[in-house]
């Protein structure tokens, strides 16, 4: 029991130092309190939210139903609670956890516009000591890093950036205040999630918009609308069964895992083309992935649903060569993430819309008056950056990590994140991160893993406190086999081979390693579950 390494505990300022004030440092903080540990949130916002108080840019709204989308540890909140429609814009979302952080009086332990600079394991003490941008120095025993997989945005880095004489906005720094763009040229580059939702806002309002594309991307219909009350109470009357399903499910949706899954190539083609149909109908990038699993892995499979899909496109953009522009064609279908939208393919159609392929004519530098690619000028008021994030490791390497013998995080993690069950590293001791890499955290409805992953970080917690022990760390051969796990299954499907964010592609430099855990959220549960049952199997406790 005792690790020679580590020397008794010290008193703490806290037991526990948390990073980050989205739903995973909100619920994190809630839980711990409930089991008696005291906590402190650090959070570089000047408000709680994470994702939802960063991203407030026009037509921001989760891509997951708002009654599954929502926490479900608190029946009481999750039946008081009222969403207005199927998909909640960023407001709503906002909103809510801002609820939450009143009802369960999480602020008094929350410091706001303070951000973790450092965080190093003093060996000789047992605890974390952290420090922040404030000048505080803080220790704790246990470090929980809330972060977020998509907090640290790419910053703009195109030539001539600097002299654009217009406005420029970056979608995941958006002001508090209305932009407006009326009678504005306004121009986006970026076709990714979060561009499919600003497009068509932008659109409406702006004299005339240019969407720079570089990669066409996958897009389904929301079907987005209000959220009827009886509809609302329906789903309430039986939450607990929805939420078990979402859990034990592949993309923590209410979409059960198919007990014999059939192969998407062996179902006859009228069925399935009928099966799309109704999907297509009902609106829902998870529930066509979860409804075909196999696209992901099966390329056969895959072709089939990105022709429908491409279909749909073509059926959709009046304009036959904006329409092939748009079709996909560098990637299968689900391998970057498969966007939602409302009126995405429809915005094309308007005459105040143009589409510029980047990769016909790419961006040679950004001017005093607009941008300039390899055969023209566009002449712009306002440019509007979707370009994406620094995700999964982005925010965890912009805080000074250091673990045993002042090994730093971003060099344990050189090669790629190096993580067990992407709830800790090895030589990282008494630290745990939330939905970091090496988990299902992007690839599921990340509130569904958010809350597995802070009910096991605290039901760990309190089993080190009742056994006395004062330590946990991965243990190198565990975290080894792990990393090989996460790899193993990545490598069965298609996603490794595309550039996308989940293999880091989007960042030069970084090293290309497929990150989320692709096992799904149901079998990953049960994973996490029996390494606990087993006494923690796989830590180092002392
Ligand atoms: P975040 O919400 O990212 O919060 C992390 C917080 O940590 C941030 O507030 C950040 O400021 C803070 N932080 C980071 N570093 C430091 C530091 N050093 N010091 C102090 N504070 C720090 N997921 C879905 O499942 N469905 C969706 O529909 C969906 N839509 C999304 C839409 C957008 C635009 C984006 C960007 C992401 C979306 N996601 C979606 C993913 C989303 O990030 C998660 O669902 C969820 O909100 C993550 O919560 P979190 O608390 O883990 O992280
Ligand atoms: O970022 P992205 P995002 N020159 O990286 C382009 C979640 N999310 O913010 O594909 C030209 O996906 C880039 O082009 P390419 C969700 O998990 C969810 O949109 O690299 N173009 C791409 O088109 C999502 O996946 C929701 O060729 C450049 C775009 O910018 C994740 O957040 C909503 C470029 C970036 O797309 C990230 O989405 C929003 C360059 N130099 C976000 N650099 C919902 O749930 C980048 N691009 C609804």
């Amino acid at each position: 029991m005792n690790d020679p390494r580590i020397t008794p505990p010290q008193a703490t300022d806290f037991d526990v130092a948390i990073v980050g004030a989205g739903f995973a440092g909100l619920y994190m903080l809630h839980r711990l309190r409930e089991a008696g540990f005291t906590a402190r949130v650090y959070e570089a916002g000047d408000g709680v939210g994470g994702t939802w108080y960063w991203n407030r840019y026009p037509g921001a709204r989760c891509d997951i139903e708002s009654v599954d989308y929502s926490y479900s540890f608190s029946p009481e909140l999750e039946q008081d609670w009222q969403w207005s429609e199927r998909y909640p814009r960023q407001p709503e979302i906002l909103a809510y956890l801002n609820h939450v952080a009143d009802r369960f009086d999480l602020r008094r332990d929350i410091e706001l516009q303070t951000r973790v600079t450092a965080a190093h394991f003093d060996e000789q003490a047992g605890l974390w000591r952290v420090e922040t941008d404030r000048g505080q120095h803080v220790t704790a025993r246990y470090c929980v890093m809330a972060t977020g997989c998509l907090s640290l945005p790419k910053q703009p880095d195109f030539p001539g950036v600097e002299r654009f004489a217009g406005d420029c906005y970056l979608t995941a720094a958006w002001p508090r205040q209305d932009v407006d763009l009326t009678g504005k040229r306004v121009g986006v580059i970026g076709t990714g999630s979060t561009a499919i939702q600003v497009i068509p806002q932008v659109a409406r309002q702006a004299a005339h918009l240019t969407v720079f594309q570089r990669t066409a991307n996958f897009s389904v219909p929301a079907r987005n609308g209000p959220l009827p009350a009886a509809e609302q109470q329906r789903i309430k009357a039986d939450y607990r069964a929805r939420r078990d399903i979402s859990r034990d499910s592949l993309f923590g949706v209410p979409v059960p895992m198919p007990a014999a899954p059939r192969r998407t190539r062996d179902i006859p083609p009228a069925e399935l083309r009928q099966t799309l149909e109704t999907l297509w109908a009902q609106g829902g990038a998870m529930s066509l992935l979860a409804a075909a699993p196999d696209v992901i892995a099966d390329p056969e499979a895959n072709a089939i649903v990105a022709e429908f899909v491409r279909e749909k496109i073509r059926a959709t953009v009046k304009d036959p060569k904006v329409a092939e522009l748009l079709c996909p064609s560098t990637h299968p279908l689900g391998t970057k993430r498969l966007c939602l939208d409302t009126e995405y393919y429809e915005t094309y159609n308007r005459d105040n819309v143009t589409l510029v392929d980047l990769r016909a004519t790419p961006i040679e530098r950004i001017t005093e008056h607009g941008l300039r690619t390899s055969d023209a000028e566009y002449p712009l008021d306002v440019l509007i950056f979707a370009t994406g994030f620094d995700a999964m490791t982005g925010a965890l390497n912009g805080i000074d990590i250091r673990g045993r013998g002042g090994l730093a995080l971003k060099q344990a993690w050189a090669q790629g994140p190096q993580t067990y069950l992407g709830l800790a590293s090895t030589g990282f001791p008494n630290m745990f991160l939330i939905t970091g890499p090496q988990s299902p955290s992007v690839f599921s409805n990340m509130v569904v893993s958010i809350e597995q992953h802070v009910e096991w970080i605290a039901d760990c917690m309190a089993y080190l406190r009742q056994q006395g022990i004062a330590c946990i760390e991965a243990s190198a051969p565990a975290q080894a086999g792990w990393v090989a796990h996460v790899a193993d299954v990545a490598n069965g499907t298609l996603l490794p081979q595309t550039d996308s964010w989940y293999v880091g592609a989007n960042v030069p430099g970084k090293p290309r390693v497929f990150t989320p855990y692709l096992g799904g959220v149901g079998p990953y549960r049960q994973q996490c579950q029996q390494v606990a049952a087993k006494g923690y199997e796989g830590f180092e406790l002392g």
